[in-house]
């Protein structure tokens, strides 16, 4: 077995597994039935998923597909983007939210009973529509370490966007799909689904992904640049897992330097104050930081004496 569950999260509509092999997790959409759709639930699983995998100290690669086949009709799905059957008027809404279940039993509900007793206001979350996918694509820039969409079948609208916000895409040969269907439902990533990804395949390609909607297989999304490589259905995980291994040798400080700089001139002044962050934490593990630090704390002048100006 390559894969153990993470079982420390009631997650439902992900799985998240850590390699047996190797300082991997591997977190997958576990919605085949829906092409592996997201509704806000999803969304928030997966923050959670990435949160706890960017704290794992000997976890160097993060692995993000999509559970399959559909036993509905045996179809595969790295993600078709946003569930359609749950947008609301602004955006997705959760199935259930606690203000609903307030009102579930079909008694009339007061807005004066969101004042609790203690005169606390109450912070249950309103359920309005949410795109809060695009936080889980930031997450996915900042973690530092590389991120790797495998792709083992539709990568579709949101679902399409999130694999080109990966640092890195392996792609079934027989079954990926890469398709935008954004604008036929009315929705539009203007930021990296569309913006970066014509930074990866050029603008014309990128204006053809969307104003065409046209539907790319593995080969050809990998000759537009947007695919790393393709492989046989049945030896993406081993891939992935040789890809992890590979980039788990290499040294962290190095690789988490290198995402950040790659990122930098997409991610403007906030790519300037990821990379600068890391310079900074760099820079406190030296003496001359160290005697900065301890001169204010014993109340004297520091002594930079004797540090060179290095040239
Ligand atoms: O653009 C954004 C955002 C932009 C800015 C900020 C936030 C954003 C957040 C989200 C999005 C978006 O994702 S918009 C784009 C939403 N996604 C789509 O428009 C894709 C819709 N799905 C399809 O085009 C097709 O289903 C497919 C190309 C993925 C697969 O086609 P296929 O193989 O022919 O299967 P199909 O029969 O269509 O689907 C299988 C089942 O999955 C169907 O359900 P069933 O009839 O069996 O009950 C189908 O309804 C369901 N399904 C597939 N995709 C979705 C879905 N149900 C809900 N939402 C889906 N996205």
């Amino acid at each position: 077995e390559r894969w153990s569950a993470i079982d420390r999260f009631d997650f439902a509509d992900i799985t998240y597994h850590r390699s047996t092999d190797t300082g991997a997790v591997r977190i997958a959409f576990d919605r085949p039935e829906k092409r592996n759709a997201f509704r806000p639930e999803t969304v928030d699983e997966l923050a959670t998923a990435l949160d706890h995998a960017k704290r794992q100290t000997d976890v160097g690669c993060v692995i993000i597909t999509g559970n399959g086949p559909s036993p509905k009709d045996g179809g595969w799905a790295f993600c078709s983007g946003g569930d359609q059957s749950i947008r609301g008027e602004s955006g997705y809404e959760y199935s259930e939210s606690p203000h609903d279940s307030d009102t579930a039993s079909g008694e009339q509900s007061d807005p004066r009973d969101t004042e609790v007793s203690d005169g606390v206001e109450d912070d249950t979350p309103e359920n309005v529509g949410r795109l809060h996918i695009l936080e889980v694509q930031r997450q996915i820039r900042h973690i530092p370490k590389p991120v790797v969409a495998v792709v083992p079948g539709w990568a579709v609208g949101g679902g399409h966007s999130l694999h080109v916000v990966c640092d890195l895409t392996l792609a079934s040969e027989e079954h990926a799909k890469f398709l935008q269907t954004d604008p036929d439902v009315g929705s539009f990533d203007g930021g990296f689904g569309s913006a970066y990804l014509a930074r990866q395949v050029g603008q014309k390609k990128a204006r053809e992904v969307f104003f065409l909607g046209k539907t790319y297989d593995a080969e050809e999304a990998a000759d537009m640049g947007m695919v790393n490589d393709v492989v046989p259905h049945e030896e993406l995980e081993d891939t992935a897992i040789e890809w992890a291994e590979r980039m788990n040798e290499k040294s962290p400080t190095a690789m988490r330097m290198l995402k950040y700089a790659f990122n930098l001139d997409s991610d403007g002044m906030v790519g300037q104050q990821v990379f600068a962050g890391e310079a900074t934490r760099l820079a406190y593990m030296t003496d001359e930081a160290q005697e900065g630090r301890d001169a204010f704390n014993e109340g004297r002048k520091p002594d930079f004496d004797g540090v060179p100006w290095h040239y």
